[in-house]
């Protein structure tokens, strides 16, 4: 996923078309939450920094990432709405937590995606460490929540494009 030679947020500024008249559901993890708060206020300023209107965008929170998938539902319901960005961390640990919630929110955001023919976006870090989080979250690495918004204008305007 991450290069060690190019940020994830610079690979994604280039050729992105305008979110002027999108509305953009955020689902963000309270777990972890200095990392997911950071990705939430990147993703924030990605949609606004393209044209997207702060009253376009709607956050909620859900607990834990495992129940991202469950907040995207909630909001894919609102016929207005275009895409929906997930945004959580969960850090490698020793059990086998990890496996469980990352296979079921990678799953269920494809599922609702599909579900509700709109963008659901899978903004979710799976580092090993906390470190490698932060470099992720405006460290060194750039900002997942950025790359996620950007992926998400990118879709809506797919969608719009494709006869949908
Ligand atoms: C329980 C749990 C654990 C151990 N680790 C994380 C994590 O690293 N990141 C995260 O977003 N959530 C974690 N959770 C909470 C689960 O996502 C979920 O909220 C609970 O299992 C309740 O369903």
């Amino acid at each position: 996923m991450a290069s060690s030679l190019k940020s994830l947020s610079d690979f994604n500024h280039t050729h992105i078309p305008s979110g002027a008249g999108m509305r953009v559901g955020i689902v963000v993890a309270e777990w972890n939450i200095e990392i997911t708060g950071a990705l939430r206020d990147g993703a924030i300023k990605t949609l606004l920094d393209n044209g997207v209107l702060a009253d376009d965008i709607i956050v909620k929170y859900v607990p834990g990432s495992f129940e991202l998938t469950l907040g995207a539902q909630f909001l894919c319901e609102d016929k207005n709405m275009d895409a929906v960005i997930c945004l959580g961390c969960v850090i490698q640990g020793e059990t086998r937590h990890f496996d469980f919630i990352c296979d079921a929110v990678a799953q269920g955001v494809t599922n609702v995606s599909l579900k509700y023919n709109k963008p659901v976006i899978f903004g979710v870090l799976t580092p090993n460490t906390l470190e490698q989080a932060q470099d992720r979250a405006g460290g060194k690495h750039g900002n997942k929540g950025d790359e996620a918004a950007v992926t998400a204008i990118k879709m809506v305007y797919l969608k719009k494009n494709s006869g949908n």
